[in-house]
């Protein structure tokens, strides 16, 4: 017979082995090795019966107790793996609050979208409502009802997207002044509007030309209205954009839709008028177009021009943007390269 170990050697291996196991897995090990069906200790209990009735008695005590020993010794063991274990855990997770945390990226708005609002908002302070019409538009609203008739030499300066030909002939706006026709066809005066929205010219894009641009238009109808009030509402407009020290000159100019008309320049806030680059050393920068409302286009929507009379204005806001920041190139407005926005929106004075 293979020499067996006795009970003491037993227990001596099993509790050596025990304290040594790092970790629940090798435990459960052990279980099987002593404790379990097949396990040492158990087959210790199975010959119990087998032994002569004097001997049973003790082994039978020394084996019950070897039992309970180990099964106790056992749960210790494994609450303190258990424990260190979570320990562990709740070490590796732990957050260090006093950590700098990592920025949020905030967001910003578009160039644009900030320009047409501070556009408005100024106009808006003088009593103009802000209003948008559609971008597809009729031919009759955006020259015919301007006093730009088909025959008329002027319909070519706006190279035009055409969408549908014929009886009813549908364009992209060349320019906002259609919502002109379209406000003065909707209410009677007084008017007092400005229009923000995108134009499309079907022209060669450059520093200074897109085929897809913003406009700004403002109108104003009422009785007794004259150039004076246009000169007042434009220059006031200047100096909140451009400065309270800026000078402003109105010079004659030509549009269709306006008798006379003007355009509106302002002394360049970069050299205060002594010529530089970005005036092209005339010491002058165009704002824009504006004139009193042709008294044919206000017989056309049916107002009294006995009674009535209006100025208009039309301005481009990226090229005020590129006036206003000195920018040279105005189709970085729409590359969407997120350090050129990022960094116009850190400038925005
Ligand atoms: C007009 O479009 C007139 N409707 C303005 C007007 C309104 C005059 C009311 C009188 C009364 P003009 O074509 O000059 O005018 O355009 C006005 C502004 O739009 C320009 O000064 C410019 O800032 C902008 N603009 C015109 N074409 C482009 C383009 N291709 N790309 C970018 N901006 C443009």
């Amino acid at each position: 017979m293979a020499a067996e170990p006795t009970i003491i050697e037993l227990r001596a291996a099993a509790l050596t082995r025990l304290n040594a196991a790092s970790d629940l897995e090798t435990t459960r090990a052990w279980y099987r090795d002593y404790l379990g069906d097949h396990g040492a200790v158990t087959a210790l209990t199975k010959r119990i019966a087998s032994l002569p009735p004097e001997q049973r008695r003790a082994f039978g005590i020394a084996v019950n107790a070897l039992k309970t020993e180990l099964g106790a010794t056992l749960s210790e063991r494994q609450a303190s793996l258990e424990a260190s274990a979570l320990e562990t855990r709740i070490e590796s997770e732990a957050i260090d609050v006093t950590l700098p945390g990592r920025p949020v990226r905030r967001g910003f708005l578009h160039p644009t979208t900030r320009i047409i609002r501070e556009i408005c908002d100024i106009f808006g302070k003088m009593g103009f409502q802000t209003v948008e019409g559609p971008e597809v538009e009729y031919a009759k609203y955006n020259f015919d009802m301007l006093n730009i008739p088909a025959d008329h030499p002027a319909r070519d300066v706006w190279d035009t997207f055409h969408v549908e030909s014929g009886e009813s002939e549908i364009v992209l706006r060349t320019h906002t002044s259609p919502m002109q026709v379209r406000t003065m066809l909707g209410q009677q005066p007084p008017v007092r509007v400005v229009v923000p929205g995108r134009c499309y010219r079907y022209e060669a894009t450059d520093a200074t030309h897109l085929a897809m641009f913003l406009q700004v238009e403002g109108l104003a109808v009422d009785e007794g209205i004259t150039l004076a009030d246009l000169k007042g509402t434009l220059t006031e407009f200047a100096r909140q954009m451009f400065g309270p020290e800026r000078k402003t000159r109105f010079r004659c100019d030509f549009f269709p839709f306006v008798e006379p008309g003007v355009d509106f320049a302002i002394d360049c806030p970069q050299c205060g008028g002594k010529g530089c680059r970005l005036c092209k050393q005339s010491g002058w920068i165009e704002l824009l177009g504006a004139g009193m409302v042709h008294p044919r286009v206000l017989e056309m929507v049916g107002y009294d021009t006995s009674k009535y009379t209006g100025f208009a204005f039309g301005m481009g806001p990226e090229r005020l943007m590129l006036l206003k920041y000195g920018l040279d190139d105005i189709r970085d407005f729409y590359k969407n390269d997120i350090r050129w926005l990022r960094q116009m929106d850190r400038a925005w004075l």
